[in-house]
């Protein structure tokens, strides 16, 4: 039985190719800096915005054509979405996927009635996964749809809400661990406020840190070794997210001695959200030890909400894997299209145009990042422009050895400084296009 009768295996057929239903970039053997870009990259697959992705929004109903669906949610239909995403997965080629729990199986009418049908999914999931070596790149919870969740998960103010949410979790990172998920996220949903004054900041906060904290031993104990990842996000659904950004993220990680415990998984429709570009995001991430993984789409920057599509900007793209080069990859994070095709696509071939399309982006973008890492211009630049602090005065500041009264009395003498130096921005940009 096929779901898509009409498509065949994606392949790689080079950029001759006019093939829309073929990768012109994505060549998986392919190897750059050292590494297949199949596992450089590690595409995964978002079963929410893929198998759950309705079409509908707030003025509309459900839009999307999806032949297989018989309008229920019965446990027989998630498992047959699971076999739909199977053979979506391996017609695409891609060998990762992620869930939030509530995505791949039904709730319940109790916590023991939806833990069992969990259950009985996992068992379904986990027949698929040996039967196409498919991994499961990160499960997480939902702890925003549903209505007990209307003040947040781990930072409502009813605290038999936050143990609904711990049982939620304790379970998620069972099933993540049982189906050898690399990765474990953590997603504001609704961890955040509307307004101060009904808020006590200190206490959502503490609540949340000791939430993870008891997240993590647990893990420990039942022997989960994969990463946990904190994923930013500024606004939307709630006006301000806990997880407003990367430096907010870090700084709640160190705050709560939870340094080495949680990385981050960084979105870029989030970034953009937050008022920064993707690529300030990675960086100030990578930094500090703290990239883990991506949630790869991009936003509209005409509109000021998440919308979540496929990223297509080989701008973007290549922005992005100058970041990821330089860390040497994200494993065991990967590249996760967490993008939904538009409400008017509502073809299941679409969903092929647009993973092809993302992983193209991505494809194209590792080759020209890396080509341009090769020329490297661009990094001798940089290095050349802080020359300053390579030798003398300079030095001596980098390697904390020197003092105000020390500063003075050079620059006493020195009587003036002056930069003198042209930080040469259309140059660069120019560089980065001769690779484009
Ligand atoms: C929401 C979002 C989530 C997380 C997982 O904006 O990005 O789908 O990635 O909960
Ligand atoms: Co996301």
């Amino acid at each position: 039985m096929s779901y898509f009768p009409d498509v065949d295996a994606v392949k790689f057929e080079g950029l001759e190719s006019t093939n829309p239903l073929a990768y012109r970039h994505y060549d998986p053997d392919e190897v750059v800096e050292g590494q297949r870009m199949e596992d450089l990259l590690r595409f995964s697959v978002a079963y929410w915005h893929t198998m759950r992705g309705s079409g509908v929004d707030p003025f509309g109903a459900p839009t999307m054509i999806r032949p297989w669906e018989d309008g229920s949610d019965s446990l027989d239909m998630a498992k047959k979405r699971v076999d739909v995403a199977f053979e979506f997965m391996q017609k695409m080629g891609t060998k990762f996927y992620c869930f939030h729990d509530r995505d791949v199986a039904p709730d319940g009418a109790t916590l023991k009635e939806a833990n069992a049908n969990l259950d009985a999914i996992a068992d379904h999931l986990e027949q698929h996964q040996n039967a196409t070596g498919i991994k499961l790149l990160w499960g997480t919870a939902n702890l925003f749809s549903h209505p007990r969740y209307l003040h947040g998960a781990a930072t409502s103010c009813n605290a038999d809400v936050y143990a609904y949410a711990a049982a939620q979790v304790k379970k998620a990172i069972e099933v993540t661990h049982r189906l050898g998920g690399e990765n474990y996220v953590f997603w504001g949903g609704r961890e955040g406020y509307h307004n101060l004054l009904n808020t006590d900041m200190t206490r959502e906060l503490e609540h949340l840190a000791s939430f993870m904290h008891m997240a993590h031993d647990h893990a420990t104990a039942i022997g989960f070794q994969g990463q946990f990842l904190f994923e930013p996000k500024p606004k939307e659904p709630t006006k301000h997210q806990y997880d407003f950004d990367a430096a907010a993220c870090l700084n709640f990680i160190r705050a709560y001695d939870l340094e080495g415990v949680v990385k981050l998984n960084i979105e870029t429709n989030h970034a953009t959200l937050a008022g920064h570009e993707m690529m300030h995001e990675l960086e100030y991430a990578r930094i500090q030890g703290a990239l883990g993984s991506i949630d790869a789409n991009t936003g509209d920057l005409l509109l000021g909400w998440d919308t979540d599509q496929f990223p297509t900007d080989v701008y973007l793209t290549t922005k992005c894997m100058l970041v990821i080069l330089e860390q040497g990859g994200l494993a065991p994070g990967g590249v996760n299209f967490d993008a939904k095709v538009r409400r008017e696509s509502f073809e299941p071939i679409d969903l092929f145009h647009a993973h092809i399309g993302g992983i193209d982006a991505f494809a194209h973008g590792t080759k020209i990042a890396a080509a341009i890492r090769a020329d490297g211009g661009l990094k001798d630049f940089v290095k050349e422009r802080y020359g300053s602090y390579d030798s003398g005065i300079g030095e001596k500041i980098d390697k904390g050895e020197t003092t105000f009264a020390e500063l003075e009395a050079y620059m006493l003498e020195k009587g003036e400084a002056a930069p003198n130096q042209s930080g040469r921005q259309e140059m660069l940009e120019n560089l980065v296009n001769r690779y484009l």
